[in-house]
């Protein structure tokens, strides 16, 4: 990636044009003792996918699919830190590459006017309790016009292209997302999680909501209150119980 800005994040690039899926390779290469920082971008991913097998649908040359390996010395029970970590950086570096203003849905949706533009994706590597490698998948829309994205996600999905009606280098915004993850998990290795947290906060859309989150247990409908130290939501019920949510989807209820 000529012009990369970084010391680590992103200097050591795979450069794949079809693949299955980037996470695929990204594991594979952690497996093999790959060092912090090593990025792997697809043109196109036959195999792209989000949470619970879901589909990420990744067409050739429309957007940027890559997978960052990271080796953060912390307790499995602290990645969703490192998934909000992302989010935040992804949101600057965006805004400063292209001016689009993406919020952030917790815990992984980057939307414009509720539209989904970017899909985060945290798998890891772990020992009992420690964290080997996290590999996370960043899935972005740039230059995709509406009739590339399938029908059913025409009305939910947007692009940096649709929002700005400009077609955009995808090495430029890579190189700009690297440049933020890069200060931002250096912030977080010296100083923790709570200034990442208040800048999450700042960008979050779904905090102080009535939502419904939707999780593997059931639907819980109440108040977004916040997110604790470990980046898991607080959800208050209208009994004024609240659950600690680890991982759901979130419907918006305006
Ligand atoms: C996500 O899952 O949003 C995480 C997506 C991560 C994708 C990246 S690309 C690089 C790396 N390699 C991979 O194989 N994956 C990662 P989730 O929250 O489960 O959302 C999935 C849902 O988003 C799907 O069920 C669709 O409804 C919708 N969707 C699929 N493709 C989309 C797209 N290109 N743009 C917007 N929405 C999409």
């Amino acid at each position: 990636l000529f012009g990369l800005n970084t010391s680590y994040i992103g200097r050591n690039v795979h450069f794949e044009e079809t693949v299955d899926s980037t996470q695929n390779i990204a594991q594979k290469l952690a497996l093999e003792g790959a060092a912090e920082g090593t990025l792997v971008v697809a043109e196109e991913q036959l195999g792209g996918r989000g949470r619970l097998e879901r589909k990420w649908q990744s067409p050739k040359y429309k957007g940027i699919w890559m997978s960052l390996i990271l080796k953060p010395v912390i307790p499995i029970m602290k990645t969703p830190q490192l998934t909000l970590l992302i989010a935040v950086a992804v949101v600057q570096g965006i805004q400063e590459v292209t001016g689009v203003q993406a919020d952030i849905k917790w815990p992984n949706d980057l939307l414009v006017n509720g539209k989904k533009l970017t899909g985060i994706l945290t798998e890891m590597q772990a020992d009992s309790d420690r964290v080997h490698s996290l590999i996370i998948g960043i899935g972005i829309n740039v230059n995709q016009q509406l009739e590339d994205f399938a029908e059913e996600l025409q009305s939910s999905a947007t692009s940096i292209y649709l929002e700005t009606k400009t077609s955009w280098d995808r090495a430029i915004i890579i190189q700009g997302i690297m440049k933020h993850i890069e200060k931002l998990y250096l912030l977080y290795l010296q100083k923790g999680f709570y200034p990442i947290k208040l800048l999450w906060e700042s960008y979050s859309i779904s905090l102080g909501q009535k939502v419904r989150a939707n999780t593997l247990n059931g639907s819980i409908f109440g108040l977004a209150k916040g997110i604790t130290d470990d980046g898991v939501l607080l959800l208050e019920d209208e009994q004024g119980v609240v659950h600690f949510i680890y991982s759901a989807d979130i419907l918006m209820e305006t």
